[in-house]
C-alpha cells in the first residue's frame, strides 16, 4: 500500500533522525533533500537498509534536486546552520533566512499543496518567513518548538520528582528562545499542581533549565545542537496531521487577535489535523504569564522586522 510522502529538507542531524523516526513508525515514505552532494542519498540508502533489517515498510530516497519535493503531503524544513557554543538562536538569523527562503520558493514551485513544518532556527522568525514566502496561509505553515520545550521540561520535572514522565504534564508557550514562557499553572503530575509538589524556587530553576535546554546540549556536544528530541517532536506533529489525530500540541502559529496579539508567529497550543492548524487554543493566563507571552511576541516581531519581509 502506498504511503503519504513526507519531504525533509536538510539531511543533517535533525533531518536524518526525523526520517528514521518517520519510517520506524511506518508513517510515510520519505525523501531527504540537501545541497551537499551524496549526503541525502547516503543517509537514504543507510535508512533503507535499516528498514530492511527491521521490516519497516517505507521507502526513503535522497536528492539534491528540489524537484523531488513533488507529491509531498508535508515538507519539514530543517535546512540551515545550527548553533555553536556561545551562540544564540538569533545569531543564525541572516544565514538561515536565505536558506529557508530558497527552500520555500522551491516548495511553492514543486509542492504547492503541501503543509510546511518549519524547524530551522530562529524558529519563530523562520516560520514567519516561510508563511510570507509560500503564501500558503495560516493553517498550512507552522513551526516546531513547543513540543520539544515541553518535553524537556517534562524530563526535568519527572527526574526531580522521581515519577514517570508519562504522568507529567507541562506547558511552555512563547518564542523558542530566551523569552520562552514556561507556565507553572499548566504543569502538574497526574493532576496535582507542580507547585504543590515542590517549592517555587525549585520549580523556577527547572523553568530556567528548560529555557536553557538547547544551550545546555550545545555546550556538551561542542559541535551542532540537539537532534533526537527535536526529531521526536517533529514526528509527533507530523503524525497528528497525517493521521488526522487532532492532537492539541504547542505549535508556533500565526496569531490573529488571540492573547491580544496579531500578525505574529509564536508558540501556543493548537489542534493539528489533516488540514494543518485547525484551531488555536486560547488559555486563561495569569497577568504575569500573559505579559511574558506578549514580551516574547514583541521580541519575535523585532527580529522579523530585521528581515524586511513586507
Ligand atoms: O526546536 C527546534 N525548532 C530546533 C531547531 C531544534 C533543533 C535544531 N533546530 C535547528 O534546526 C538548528 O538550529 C538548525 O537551524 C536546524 C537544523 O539543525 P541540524 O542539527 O539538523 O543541523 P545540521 O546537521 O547542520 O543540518 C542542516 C542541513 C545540512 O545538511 C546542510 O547541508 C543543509 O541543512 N542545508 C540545506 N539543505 C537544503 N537546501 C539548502 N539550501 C540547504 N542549506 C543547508
Amino acid at each position: 500500500m502506498s504511503k503519504p510522502k513526507v519531504a525533509v529538507v536538510g539531511a543533517g542531524q535533525v533531518g536524518g533522525s526525523t526520517a528514521q523516526s518517520l519510517i520506524q513508525k511506518e508513517l510515510a515514505d520519505v525523501v531527504l533533500i540537501d545541497v551537499v552532494p551524496g549526503l541525502p542519498q547516503g543517509k537514504a540508502l543507510d535508512l533503507s537498509q535499516a528498514a530492511a533489517v527491521e521490516g519497516w515498510d517505507c521507502k526513503v530516497t535522497g536528492s539534491n534536486d528540489y524537484k523531488d519535493l513533488a507529491g509531498a503531503a508535508i515538507v519539514v524544513v530543517t535546512a540551515g546552520i545550527a548553533r555553536k557554543p556561545g551562540m544564540s538562536r538569533d545569531d543564525l538569523l541572516n544565514t538561515n533566512a536565505k536558506i529557508v527562503g530558497e527552500a520555500c520558493e522551491s516548495i511553492v514551485k514543486h509542492a504547492p499543496g503541501a503543509i510546511v513544518v518549519v524547524v530551522t532556527n530562529p524558529l519563530d522568525v523562520m516560520t514567519a518567513l516561510a508563511h510570507k514566502v509560500t503564501g500558503f496561509g495560516d493553517q498550512r505553515v507552522f513551526g516546531m518548538a513547543g513540543v520539544l520545550d515541553q518535553g524537556r521540561m517534562r524530563c526535568f520535572l519527572a527526574e526531580a520528582l522521581g515519577v514517570s514522565v508519562k504522568d507529567v504534564v507541562t506547558l511552555v508557550l512563547g518564542s523558542h528562545g530566551d523569552s520562552m514562557v514556561p507556565v507553572a499553572s499548566g504543569c502538574n503530575v497526574a493532576g496535582v499542581s507542580v507547585l504543590d509538589l515542590m517549592p517555587r524556587d525549585r520549580y523556577e530553576k527547572i523553568a530556567q533549565r528548560t529555557r536553557d535546554g538547547g544551550a545546555e546540549i550545545v555546550q556538551l556536544l561542542k559541535q551542532g545542537s540537539a537532534f533526537y528530541a527535536p526529531a521526536a517532536s517533529i514526528v509527533q506533529m507530523v503524525a497528528s496531521v497525517l493521521r488526522d489525530e487532532g492532537r492539541v500540541l504547542p505549535c508556533c502559529v500565526r496569531l490573529n487577535g488571540q492573547y491580544g496579539l496579531r500578525d505574529v508567529f509564536i508558540g501556543v497550543p493548537a489542534k493539528l489535523g489533516a488540514r494543518g492548524v485547525e484551531q488555536i487554543i486560547e488559555l486563561h493566563l495569569s497577568n504575569d504569564d500573559l505579559a511574558a507571552l506578549q514580551k516574547s511576541a514583541a521580541h519575535v516581531k523585532e527580529q522579523v522586522s530585521k528581515l524586511a519581509l513586507s
